[in-house]
């Protein structure tokens, strides 16, 4: 599984490898759930009528140590993580039965989230933070349930769902926001139209004339809107007591900070990604 974790994240398998030890493997297994099931729900090749029954369905597979599926996913690393899943799933059956729950429920509510949203789009603002709550508000919510079971966090950090909610939703909207390039040549949308609608007619006219003004001014309210999470991410860290845990948690917000920082009134998130160094 470890390998895995490598295949599918270059730079994120190493933070959760100085995770402690009692929390290395849940994590491991949690993340690699949740590249599964985005596997899946991105693979837009794979048609609707099977990928969204899979996508409610796919937290009862972890319980089935030979289950896998072959041919979905839009990138070789992804299809080598869903045809070789039985070794999640294995991975999975080992670990603690709090463990397995919180992870089978919050891969159930996600999954159902993904299917809901795959037939509508994000138009408001409320549909946005709604969209982002199920792919990554329910991420941070999770892992404070992880946190809280292994001992090493209060029981308290798990009952504070806004606060984990946010620390989701800041690294998602960073994503949404600097992604543009890639999402619109994919043909998919998840800038909120009541954002971008004040700016533009179609979403395409940014990536024509990004340097005009209503250009600037849109990606800057994206990331405005992202920033709103701030403050609870900065209360949820303030809540972490065990210096690994809090260098986890931390070290992928700092990342999100400095990308809405570089794309911040930058013309170029309209004709390629921005990437930090
Ligand atoms: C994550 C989050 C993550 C880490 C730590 C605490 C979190 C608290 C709440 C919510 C999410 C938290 O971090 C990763 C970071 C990552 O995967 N980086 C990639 C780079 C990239 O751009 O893909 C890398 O290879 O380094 C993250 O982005 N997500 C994630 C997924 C699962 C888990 Cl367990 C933790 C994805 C997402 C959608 C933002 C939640």
């Amino acid at each position: 599984s470890y390998a895995a974790l490598n295949r599918v994240s270059r730079s994120f398998a190493v933070v959760i490898q100085q995770l402690p030890e009692e929390l290395k493997d849940p994590v491991c297994v949690f993340y690699l759930v949740l590249r599964g099931l985005d596997s899946v729900e991105d693979d837009m090749t794979y048609a609707a009528e099977k990928r969204l029954p899979l996508l409610r369905s796919f937290y009862l597979k972890s319980y089935d140590a030979n289950w896998n599926i072959k041919g979905v996913g839009d990138s070789d690393d992804y299809r080598t993580l869903l045809a070789n899943y039985h070794k999640v799933n294995s991975l999975f059956l080992s670990l603690d039965e709090r463990y397995q729950k919180v992870i089978a429920d919050i891969c159930c509510k996600m999954g159902n989230g993904m299917a809901d949203y795959a037939e509508k789009k994000v138009n408001t603002l409320t549909d946005y933070d709604n969209y982002c709550h199920y792919v990554a508000g329910l991420v941070g919510i999770g892992l404070s349930s992880l946190f809280s079971a292994s001992g090493l966090e209060s029981e308290r950090l798990q009952e504070e769902l806004e606060l984990a909610n946010s620390m989701g939703l800041l690294l998602q909207k960073t994503n949404i926001s600097r992604d543009y390039y890639e999402d619109l040549s994919l043909g998919r949308v998840f800038w909120p139209r009541q954002i971008w609608g004040k700016y533009a007619t179609r979403l395409e006219e940014f990536h024509n004339k990004p340097t005009s003004p209503e250009a600037l001014a849109c990606i800057n309210e994206m990331v405005t809107n992202a920033l709103q999470h701030v403050s609870n991410c900065i209360l949820y860290l303030h809540m972490i007591r065990d210096p690994q845990v809090f260098r986890f948690c931390a070290i992928p917000q700092v990342m999100a900070m400095a990308t809405l920082a570089k794309i911040y009134n930058n013309p170029n998130v309209y004709t390629e990604v921005v990437k930090i160094r």
